[in-house]
């Protein structure tokens, strides 16, 4: 799937693509089967809200681990998700850095603060920001389950500083001080709601600050996420690094995988 001359401007403006629709509903129905699957798995990859519902799976590109999903493994290789990623890249030779399912669960999922994903990646040791997150709805996404906002254009902000809050959630998360971002916030366009219906996708920048509220619905919102950084600019070695299921360290490239591949590898999964 190539962008268009319009669509690669936009991305340059903006930070951020939208692909309504892009997966279909069988697809989105064999991941979000294999995700079921994973749910009771006990271990460090998994991470639940204080009142014990399901909040975050990692690392569910690769084939082994705990975590590992042969569908999702299929869906970080998609042509549809690869291709945009490495065009807007500008680098063909890409890993995965990153990967994880949010599942906001109905009533008990909580907040994603404010924040930039390079924030706190620079601390990983990655050299640029260059380096985009692909993210796939697994179920419909609206504004009062909680679904993503991106601001357009902060990618052109540069980073902001964060600084770690481990009070709001059960999951330590990099945000920005409160009076730094109402001054961005103030400033910049309004958020844009990424909601629509299972199978719609998004790429956005690693500087686009983006956020998501509380699950008020009485629906869960499944959302994958997958991190694809350029080989070229993968970190450099720091101290206390974080773990391998949040900052890969297979660096080899990855290559598409055959389009049907989510549901043939749905079925000898099943
Ligand atoms: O799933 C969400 O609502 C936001 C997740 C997010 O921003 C992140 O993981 O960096």
């Amino acid at each position: 799937m190539e962008l268009s001359d319009d669509q690669q401007r936009g991305f340059r403006e903006n930070g951020f693509l939208i692909f309504p629709n892009l997966f279909g509903e069988a697809e989105t129905e064999a991941l979000r089967a294999d995700l079921g699957r994973m749910r009771d798995i006990e271990s460090d990859h998994v991470v639940r809200e204080r009142t014990g519902g399901l909040r975050t799976v990692f690392r569910v590109h690769e084939n082994d681990g705990p975590t590992q999903s042969e569908p999702f493994h299929a869906l970080s290789r998609s042509p549809r998700l690869l291709k945009p990623a490495t065009q807007v890249l500008g680098d063909d030779d890409v890993y995965i850095y990153h990967s994880k399912v949010n599942t906001k669960v109905a009533i008990e999922g909580t907040v994603w603060l404010w924040h930039q994903d390079y924030g706190y990646w620079y601390w990983d040791g990655v050299p640029t920001s260059n380096m985009v997150t692909s993210m796939v709805l697994l179920d419909e996404a609206t504004e009062l389950n909680g679904c993503l906002y991106i601001v357009p254009g902060s990618h052109e902000l540069g980073r902001l500083e964060p600084y770690a809050d481990e009070e709001t959630t059960s999951y330590k998360q990099w945000t920005i001080e409160r009076e730094r971002l109402v001054k961005v916030l103030k400033e910049s366009p309004a958020p844009v709601p990424i909601v629509g219906g299972p199978g719609t996708a998004v790429v956005f920048h690693a500087n686009v600050l983006h956020a998501s509220g509380h699950n008020l619905s009485p629906r869960d919102r499944w959302q994958v996420y997958f991190v694809y950084n350029p080989v070229a600019n993968k970190p450099t070695e720091v101290v206390n690094p974080r773990p391998d299921y949040v900052r890969s360290v297979n660096f080899e490239p990855i290559r598409p995988m055959d389009d049907g591949a989510i549901l043939a590898h749905a079925a000898t999964s099943a």
